[in-house]
């Protein structure tokens, strides 16, 4: 088990890592190398031939690029974009293993993995998202979809497979050479298989893999075929560690294992699981946000900027979501519930807009344009049911696009944060709403949402499908006295400073840090 303890966490560094601790030293003495299918950066290249580097979004980026701002380790993704293939390209051209990707301000360095397009589209636009994705987030309606068929197969051997072979093969390469054995991070469900490949390249490899998302019940992972749900177990079973962000999850997971891995011994009460004599530790590491950076960005002159034009979409009270354009985050219910707030409640009429701060996500892939089709019709409804001419008020507005700071320069003025997710990993936007919001603004958070068991005392909670209940609670926010709102704002804000970020990520190195130990000591 875990070897330090709450006292020990000083931090003494950027990341919070003390070399005089157990996860101080792992990173002192050893290469970090982190994988996941999306880099930190992606590159665009100029007229003159040089390259710009942007830093990506979503949640697995933000979070994991926090904690190796002050690290050497390399970084593994995938080429995602035309700039970061001609950004390879150049690189191997000349002769670098290694990429920096100036302007970012960060320490790491970068090495690509190279699918070809088809290889990657079946990866990760037939395999990760509609499958992977959907099965982990209960998205199916079931008497329909999903249909695993031949062409889901082909795109399991030859997309998902491939790519993650490629990616196991990148960081053998990158293991190469080093004096020392590296610690090698998986981040998520893009690469379930790659650390069982590892692991047969090379025995004494030491991995951890830490799943982002929730991972079901064995009874709905049945809707796999066995062949790709015991790939998929046997393959994480190549790591030493597997976190998730919840007990919840990582129990589900364990029961997952006993139900389809032969042969497998499962200590629901040490949290392990025995197979092919080894023992792997799954265990919870709840993520977090970089409170300083969080606090930093809401306030740069980038965010401050918006200070002039986001007003304009306030109004007496403002309701604010902030989501990719995502079916799980649930939007389309969460307007929903605001149209049945109005219509229960019409003296708010003209005195709240509900502002949704939007990305789109994952355009490849059918049932996110139909989503984004969805949300775009249900607004234009309600809007058309309720705009007033005289006064030129409409209730919903959806501001589209990426901008980091402009999220969180949002977040400081709203009343209300909508977080009604279906199911949900952990939720970073509840967190960042909590510690940066200046109007002791109330947080509707879903049961469904990893985040509902720190923050969940101080939220409104709601159950993802009730729409009556979600408006239910959108009427009690606005109206709860404010002395309650501050109290409640204070608490969250609380947890969320003493949950930073930098502890999810010294957590889990403690843990390698103690595995590391007890094999020198056998
Ligand atoms: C996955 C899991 C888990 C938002 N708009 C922009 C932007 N953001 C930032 C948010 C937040 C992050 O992206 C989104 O994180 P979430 O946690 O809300 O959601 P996912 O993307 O689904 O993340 C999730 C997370 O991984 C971490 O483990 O919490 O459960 O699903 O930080 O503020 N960032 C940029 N531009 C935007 O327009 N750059």
């Amino acid at each position: 088990m875990t070897v330090s303890t709450k006292d020990d966490k000083r931090a003494t560094t950027p990341n919070g890592l003390d070399s005089h601790d157990v996860a101080g030293q792992v990173v002192e003495e050893r290469q970090l190398l982190v994988a996941s299918n999306r880099g930190p950066v992606t590159f665009s290249q100029r007229a003159d031939g040089s390259f710009s580097a942007r830093q990506g979004s979503g949640g697995l980026v933000t979070a994991v690029s926090a904690v190796l701002q002050g690290q050497q380790a390399i970084w593994i993704a995938a080429a995602m974009t035309a700039g970061d293939r001609t950004r390879a390209a150049a690189a191997e051209e000349a002769g670098e293993t290694l990429i920096t990707p100036h302007g970012s301000g960060s320490r790491f360095k970068l090495r690509f993995v190279l699918p070809t397009t088809e290889a990657y589209n079946q990866y990760y636009n037939e395999i990760s998202n509609p499958l992977l994705w959907f099965l982990q987030h209960y998205l199916w309606d079931t008497p329909r979809s999903p249909d695993i068929t031949h062409k889901t197969w082909e795109a399991w051997r030859e997309g998902y497979v491939t790519v993650n072979r490629m990616f196991a093969e990148e960081i053998i390469r990158a293991c190469d050479g080093l004096d020392t054995e590296p610690v090698i991070m998986l981040q998520d469900y893009h690469l379930y298989l790659c650390g069982g490949m590892i692991r047969e390249m090379r025995p004494q490899a030491i991995i951890q893999h830490f799943i982002h998302i929730p991972w079901p019940d064995p009874d709905y992972w049945r809707l796999l075929p066995a062949e790709m749900r015991r790939a998929i177990c046997e393959g994480m079973l190549g790591c030493d560690i597997i976190g998730f962000q919840t007990p919840d999850h990582a129990r589900s997971f364990l029961y997952t294992c006993e139900a389809y891995v032969p042969d497998v011994g499962v200590s629901y009460g040490d949290g392990t699981v025995t197979w092919q004599g080894r023992t792997i530790k799954v265990a919870h590491y709840p993520i977090s946000i970089d409170t300083e950076a969080v606090r930093r960005t809401a306030h740069s002159q980038e965010a401050r900027a918006y200070e002039r034009y986001l007003p304009t979409y306030f109004n007496e009270f403002t309701i604010l979501r902030i989501d990719r354009a995502e079916p799980s985050k649930n939007i389309v219910r969460g307007f929903n519930a605001f149209d049945r707030f109005l219509e229960a409640h019409p003296e708010y009429k003209n005195r709240v807009n509900f502002i949704a701060v939007t990305q789109p996500s994952r355009m490849d892939v059918e049932e996110y344009r139909d989503y984004l089709d969805d949300m775009s019709a249900t607004v234009g409804r309600i809007n058309a049911k309720y705009a007033n001419v005289e006064t030129g008020w409409q209730p919903i507005t959806i501001i589209m696009g990426e901008s980091y700071p402009r999220v969180l320069a949002a977040m400081r003025w709203y009343d209300v944060l909508l977080v009604n997710s279906i199911i949900d990993g952990m939720n970073l936007v509840a967190k960042e709403g909590a510690l940066v919001n200046e109007r002791s603004g109330v947080i509707i958070l879903s049961e469904g949402a990893g985040a509902a068991l720190q923050l969940g005392e101080h939220c409104l909670m709601v159950s993802p499908a009730d729409v009556e209940g979600t408006a239910e609670a959108i009427h009690q926010a606005l109206t709860m006295p404010f002395s309650e709102r501050q109290r409640r704002g204070r608490a969250l804000r609380e947890l969320v400073e003493h949950e930073d970020v930098r502890e999810w990520f010294r957590d889990q190195l403690a843990d390698i840090g103690a595995l590391v130990q007890s094999r020198q000591s056998q």
